[in-house]
């Protein structure tokens, strides 16, 4: 009889960047995610720009980069799915009113930074978006929903990629440590859960996404990326002060990576793949940059802008747990194969054991299993997965329901693969946060038709809707687990 761990944190992960809208409502200012423009699997979103000559244009958002004098900027005719979102901003109390329906424990949202500090660095935060936030917060505790805080989810303030570069500038540290005080000094007592940067090792394809660059070299992301795994251990300490039982961890993106084949080459590529995001983790969870990630620093001649003191906290702070997305697995090869998704990687192949969805993501019955017992065996710290999901192009019926049989058999698979990590392999789980619990906007693709929630949003592709809210059947479904503790699993 699967029998989860007593307090386990069952519940759903958002962020304000896809769910939270009123874009300039409340005295908040845009973040660098508000110039992405719509796109779809076919085509990649773009940030837009314009330059001091009124000239107009955009990039794609993982592989091209703004050009000096050009800063990002809206264009009248495109659509900006974020500035609405799915509208949590003026649906707080009905959304949470949901999730206590679904008996969640667990609430993982993000605070949008440049709500509290609009241009980033500001000295006093604005209150309005303090208290909006602390009205959630409390609402949340009226049903016993411990929310899970992301600090930073791809939102960097504008202002900052535009006067400083975003993250490549060292004065990030700073500002964040003053933000994240601001927040767990205002929240103390009603979070206890944070995130600091959501899915940190991505900031090696996206920097202007991740870590708000409008244009750098290679350099310019380790810089980025170090400056992020300070300021996080300054979020930690800053933490551990304010109040000792606030825990605060690291959010990686890691699936499974498999080699396809047995070619020694394929072997290779593969621990690549793996060392390339495992090392923020080395650093963040670890406490130690990995000695190749040294050495390679060495060989391209490049020398960090850092100080003894970075590594002292490092190494001092590091975060209290380990928190990962995983949706399914990849596979890679140094063969020719065929491509499974058009916008992975490269050396990604299709997976034949696999079943996909219309985007072309695997849909894998073992990989939290997998994941878990790979982190567990590298860092022997907590666990937590905050997002899982299964994105589907979701009709709402004349009933006015959704009748999601699919994503009943994605958790099912998923969350089974979980529990044998917990029960097999005696790994600690702190808990388990469905992606998009309720429909928001596809953070790849900006679509709303890639839907992942127990909730439907009445919303399309193009913002149009009541933007009511119907439950699937995989609420009910959820809501069952939640009560049983996971018990209905042993139905299936
Ligand atoms: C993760 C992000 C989320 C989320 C998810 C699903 O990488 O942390 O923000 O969106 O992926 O991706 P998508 O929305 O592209 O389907």
């Amino acid at each position: 009889m699967p029998e989860f761990p007593e307090n386990f944190l069952w519940g759903g992960a958002t962020a304000a960047c896809q769910y939270e809208g009123a874009w300039n409502e409340g005295g908040r200012k845009p973040s660098c995610y508000d110039y992405l423009t719509n796109g779809s699997h076919q085509k990649m979103r773009t940030a837009t720009w314009k330059d001091s000559e009124g000239r107009e244009g955009f990039y794609n958002q993982y592989f091209e980069q703004f050009e000096e004098g050009q800063i990002p900027a809206l264009h009248l005719d495109r659509y900006y799915p974020s500035h609405q979102s799915t509208d949590f901003y003026h649906h707080w109390k009905e959304d949470i009113a949901l999730m206590a329906e679904l008996g969640f424990k667990c609430f993982r949202l993000s605070i949008s930074w440049s709500r509290i500090f609009p241009e980033g660095d500001d000295m006093k935060p604005n209150e309005e978006g303090l208290q909006f936030y602390e009205n959630v917060f409390k609402e949340c505790s009226k049903y016993g929903i411990e929310p899970l805080v992301t600090l930073q989810h791809f939102d960097v303030p504008v202002s900052l990629a535009i006067r400083y570069n975003g993250w490549a500038d060292r004065r990030l540290i700073d500002f964040f440590e003053r933000y994240a005080r601001t927040v767990m000094e205002r929240y103390k007592g009603l979070v206890k859960y944070y995130l600091t940067f959501n899915e940190i090792n991505s900031l090696e394809h996206t920097g202007y996404v991740t870590g708000g660059l409008l244009h750098h070299t290679k350099e310019d992301l380790w810089q980025a990326a170090h400056n992020q795994l300070v300021a996080s251990a300054k979020a930690v300490k800053a933490a551990h002060e304010i109040d000792p039982a606030i825990m605060v961890g690291m959010m990686l993106a890691y699936e499974p990576i498999y080699a396809a084949t047995c070619d020694p080459k394929d072997q290779l590529l593969l621990m690549e793949r793996n060392r390339s995001r495992l090392w923020f983790a080395d650093v963040q969870v670890g406490g130690f940059y990995p000695a190749w990630r040294k050495r390679l620093y060495q060989k391209h001649g490049f020398q960090l802008n850092d100080t003894p003191e970075d590594y002292e906290l490092l190494q001092d702070y590091s975060a209290d747990f380990l928190s990962f997305s995983c949706y399914g697995s990849s596979a890679v090869t140094t063969h020719e194969m065929e491509v499974g998704n058009a916008n992975a990687m490269p050396n990604t192949v299709k997976n034949p054991y696999l079943e996909t969805n219309a985007w072309g993501w695997s849909i894998d019955p073992d990989v939290l299993r997998i994941a878990l017992n790979q982190l567990y065996d590298r860092y022997h710290k907590p666990l937590w997965v905050v997002e899982n999901g299964l994105g589907w192009s979701d009709e709402l019926s004349e009933d006015r329901h959704v009748h999601d049989s699919y994503r009943i058999s994605y958790l099912k698979k998923n969350l089974s693969s979980l529990y044998q990590a917990i029960d097999e392999d005696a790994i600690p789980v702190l808990g388990y946060t469905v992606w998009g619990w309720i429909d928001l906007v596809s953070a790849g693709t900006g679509e709303m038709k890639k839907r992942y929630g127990l909730v439907y949003v009445d919303m399309d592709d193009l913002g149009q809707g009541t933007l009511n809210r119907y439950r699937k059947d995989s609420f009910d479904w959820y809501r069952d687990l939640i009560a049983s503790n996971g018990k209905i699993l042993d139905n299936e």
